[in-house]
């Protein structure tokens, strides 16, 4: 269920731009590591990423629509395809060898943004495996992400002030399915797929028991974009004193996507 917001709310965050992507036909031929392929419905899934677009909008980003890209299944998932930060883009080379041909649309728009560095082989990263906490950024080892990628992109953030911090990742497809950033030092953790122990400066929510994946939630100004799918996470995060709003995402589940997948934000420089 969605809280109401008041219109305003998110002025402050009118300078950023979240990229996005259709849900292409081919969904149903997406990759799967922890799941078993079931029918995906792909008017339903439409349907719930426009809602996810929606709420991005109404949250106080713009929008880009990248172009369709209908022989790829996972092109709705753009996070897995690069990192933005402020002071450049880093065009990552998907572990899934299948999707790497998502990164040249996404590199052509990111240029028009950002100075752009690349991951190399035998480099391997997806973008949900990186999670950014200030200076912190905790990657993922995963099936997706090996250490040639993180050594990468330690080289390229570093200089800028930037902490890598390698993480193992087993039973989840990515880092992010397990933690996500929430602001000032906080995050929401799954207990079940990842350790406090790797986080010892920050504070850590859990998720509520019963629902596994509901640690992937999209910060968005100062309200957490959240699952319909986890009503008894979403209310923690409300007890907790955040502001919440949620979208339903069941459909794009059934191909392993969450919240932090379908999007990439921007800071943009202020006018
Ligand atoms: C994949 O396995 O690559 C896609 N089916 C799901 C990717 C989800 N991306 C993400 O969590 N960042």
């Amino acid at each position: 269920m969605s809280k109401a917001r008041t219109a305003g709310e998110n002025v402050a965050n009118a300078r950023q731009l979240a990229l996005v992507r259709p849900v292409s036909a081919s969904i149903g031929a997406c990759q799967l590591t922890h799941l078993s392929r079931s029918n995906i419905d792909l008017a339903r899934a439409r349907s719930q990423h426009a809602a996810y677009v929606t709420a991005l909008t109404d949250l106080g980003l713009s929008v880009r629509e990248l172009k369709a890209l209908p022989e790829q299944p996972d092109a709705v998932f753009v996070e897995d395809t690069a990192l933005v930060l402020d002071e450049l883009a880093l065009i990552t080379r998907p572990g899934a060898a299948v999707r790497r041909e998502e990164c040249a649309s996404v590199s052509q728009a990111l240029a028009e943004y950002r100075k752009l560095q690349t991951i190399e082989a035998p480099g391997t990263l997806d973008g949900g495996d990186i999670l950014c906490a200030d200076k912190d950024i905790f990657v993922g080892l995963s099936t997706r992400s090996n250490r040639a990628g993180i050594e990468q992109l330690a080289h390229w953030t570093s200089p800028f002030g930037y902490r890598v911090h390698a993480i193992e990742v087993k039973d989840c497809l990515h880092l992010k399915s397990a933690v996500s950033y929430l602001g000032d030092r906080t995050l929401l953790i799954d207990p079940d797929w990842i350790g406090e122990a790797a986080f010892e400066s920050f504070r850590c929510l859990q998720r509520a028991p019963g629902e596994p994946g509901a640690a992937n939630v999209l910060r968005v100004a100062s309200t957490l974009l959240c699952s319909q799918s986890f009503p008894a996470t979403e209310q923690r995060l409300l007890q907790a004193g955040y502001r919440v709003r949620s979208v339903p995402s069941d459909e794009l589940a059934k191909a392993e996507g969450a919240l932090t997948c379908c999007s990439l934000i921007i800071n943009m420089p202020a006018t």
